[in-house]
Parts: structure tokens; sequence; C-alpha cells
């Protein structure tokens, strides 16, 4: 297998666990053991020293970085350095403390010291009705992956709950996660078989994973669509629908569109409609996999899109709406101008060589 995941945190590890289920390598991390212990599918699991959970206080994660980021780069030499796995996925939400905290900081250092694979991050955004220190969290995390160069496919809780708004809270993870995992097995598949009609095989896909910026993967059955005409509507639709934040329509640098149906449907894709919805209008990039096994499936990977600057806007309102609320209750409290000053960071810095010192330090303030 040329692709791995690697979950960090209590979400991450469920998406990893999710990947393990499907037959993709995959590595779990945490503070907690609690929360490895309950992962049944991924079988190698590393946990972090210094605290038993870190209680969403990010600040923690990254100090204990430190005494951890070595345990971490060892774990996966020595799980995932085979040279045929070229492209590892890191998996963690960005509203907790463990996963936000230490996945920007370890995809840094995990850059650096394996040059040769491709790692992309896969950031789990809140929803809007979580927690303002949820929220904080995020932007923080998501703040400090915007300047890597880095794909990042940051999935959407607020995306799917607005979707899917008759789910509880344990089945719209578990959809988020699922489907997510679905489609990106169905991809590696692909890029897997023969076709004559033209593949999308690893390394095409590995020059969609490589470009900086946004990228979502999204999936229709064409079994659904009661008008075939409309194709082209439809993938759009499914880039909307999918799990992944919504898009800014700025430009698309990348895109891998997968195709598995009759000529007849095959007919109706006509890739200058397709991309009219951007601005740019094609991509630069653009590869294509046409296959005839199966009734109907299109796949589509974009990468190379502008930071979501919209839906982060989003995630500011809340957290500035929620000091104004906190001011309203209680008298007594008087709201700080910077939120950092809402957060408790218990942990001594401790100094420890490295040759991710460099690294570590950027991120401790
Ligand atoms: N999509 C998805 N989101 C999840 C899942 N579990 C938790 N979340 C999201 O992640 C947030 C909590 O983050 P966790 O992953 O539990 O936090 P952590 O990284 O373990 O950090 P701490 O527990 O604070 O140390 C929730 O508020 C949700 O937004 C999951 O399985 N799938
Ligand atoms: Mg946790």
């Amino acid at each position: 297998m040329y692709l791995g995941v690697i979950g960090i945190g209590a979400a991450g590890g469920n998406i990893a666990d999710e990947a393990a289920l499907r037959g993709i390598p995959s590595l779990a991390i945490n503070f907690s053991k609690q929360d490895l212990d309950s992962l049944l599918h991924v079988e190698d699991k590393l946990h972090f020293v210094g605290s038993e959970g870190i209680g969403k206080v990010r600040d923690n994660a990254i100090m204990l970085m430190k005494n951890n980021w070595e345990l971490a780069v060892n774990f996966i030499k020595t799980k995932m350095s085979t040279p045929s796995l070229e492209i590892i996925l890191v998996c963690f939400s960005t509203a907790g403390g463990s996963g936000g905290g230490s996945s920007p900081i370890l995809l840094e250092i995990l850059q650096s010291e394996f040059p040769e694979k491709t790692f992309v991050a896969v950031p789990i955004l809140p929803a809007n009705n979580e927690a303002i220190i949820n929220q904080i969290n995020c932007l923080e995390t998501m703040n400090e992956l915007s300047t890597q160069n880095i794909s990042v496919f940051p999935i959407d809780n607020e995306k799917v709950r607005t979707i899917h708004n008759q789910y509880s809270k344990n089945k719209l993870y578990n959809y988020a996660n699922h489907e997510f995992i679905e489609v990106l097995a169905q991809i590696i598949t692909y890029t897997n078989k023969f076709s004559k009609f033209g593949v999308l095989d690893q390394k095409d896909l590995l020059q969609i994973f490589l470009q900086k910026g946004i990228g979502i993967m999204s999936r229709i059955n064409l079994s659904d669509m009661p008008n075939s005409k409309q194709l082209n509507e439809y993938i759009q639709r499914s880039w909307k629908k999918s799990v992944f934040a919504p898009i800014d329509y700025k430009q698309v640098i990348k895109a891998g569109i997968i195709f598995d149906g009759t000529e007849h449907l095959l007919e109706n894709i006509n890739f200058d409609e397709l991309f009219n919805v951007f601005a740019n209008g094609m991509p630069i990039d653009l590869f294509e996999g046409t296959y005839m096994e199966s009734d109907g499936t299109v796949i589509s990977i974009l990468s190379g899109l502008p930071w979501i600057n919209e839906r982060l806007a989003q995630v500011e309102e809340i957290i500035n709406k929620g000091k104004v609320d906190l001011e309203i209750s209680n008298n007594t409290f008087t709201p700080k101008t910077n939120y950092r000053n809402l957060k408790s960071t218990s942990v001594q810095k401790q100094n420890k060589g490295g040759s991710a010192l460099d690294i570590l330090k950027k991120y401790q303030r």
C-alpha cells in the first residue's frame, strides 16, 4: 500500500480506526491511553507521555511535544518507513488539545524528517454549537497550518451538521469519518486499477496531494441521478455536499476526476462546464481516470483551493459573540481583548536538545 493514515487525539484516532477497518495502514497517537484503548481496528498505537489526556489545553500539548516528538518520529520510522508508502494523511481535530496542539508541530517535524514522503493534513473543524474554547483552538490550529507548505483537507463538522441536522453527535462523527475514509478507499482502489480509457494512478494522486492549499474529495452515485444530462451539476453539487469545508471558488489548481460508468453517461461530462464555477475556470492540472466497470460513480479530488477564510471568519465571529455573552451574564468577568488569556497553561517549560528544536521553539509562546 502506498498511502497510510496517522490519527492524533480522539477524533484522529477514530478516523485511523475507520481507515484500519478498510485495510489502510494506520497508526494512532494520543495523550489519553483510554482513548487509544477504545480503538478496535488500528493495531499500532503510541501513547504520548507527560499528561494523561490534555483536556483541550492545546498549549500544554505544545509544551509536551518536547518530550514526545522523538517518540513519534521513531514510531513512524518503525511502522511507516517502507519506501513504497509515499503518502501519509495526518488526521486530527482542531477543537481539542491533543490533536490540535501537537499535529501542526508534528507535521512540520515529519516533513523535515521524512522528506521523501508526502504529508497531507486532515484537520477537523468543530460544529458552530461547540464550546468557545473549541472554536479558539480551531483558529489557532488552522493559523499554524496556514503557514506550512502542505495540502490541507479540512473535514467540517458544521457542514455535516447542517446537511444532516437530524443526526445525533455520535452519528454525525461516524458519518463524517466513514464518508471520508470511504471516498479515500475508493480512490485508492481506482488508482490500482487498469483501464484502457486512461487511469488516475498513484503518481497522479501524489501530484494532487503535493499541492499547497485547501483540498476536498467527493463522490456521487450516478444511479441516484434522475437526469444524466445534468451530470456536471450533480458533480458540482457533490463538492457542496462533501464532508469538507465549503470551498472558495476563486481558483482551483489541481483536480482529479474518476469516472466509472457507461460510455453514454460519460458523454455528459464537459470539463469546461464543470469547472466554470471557478473564477479561473479549468484547473492548471487535470487528472482523469475513466473506468467502465460499474453502473456509475464519479469521484472528485480538488486541491490548491484558496484558504477557507470565510469559514474561519465564522469561527471568529462565534468567539467574539461568546465573549460578549459572558460579559452580560456575569458582571465580575472582564473580557480580555486577547482571547488567549481565557486559557490556562500549567505545564512547566523544559529544556531538551534535538534537531526539531527550532520548530518547537516557534510554537511556544
Ligand atoms: N468528525 C469527527 N469529529 C470528531 C470526532 N470526535 C471528536 N470530534 C471533534 O473533535 C472535537 C474534540 O476533539 P478531540 O479529538 O476529542 O480532542 P483531542 O485531540 O483528543 O484533545 P484533548 O481531548 O483535548 O486532549 C469535538 O468537539 C468534535 O468537533 C470524530 O470521531 N469525528
Ligand atoms: Mg482527547
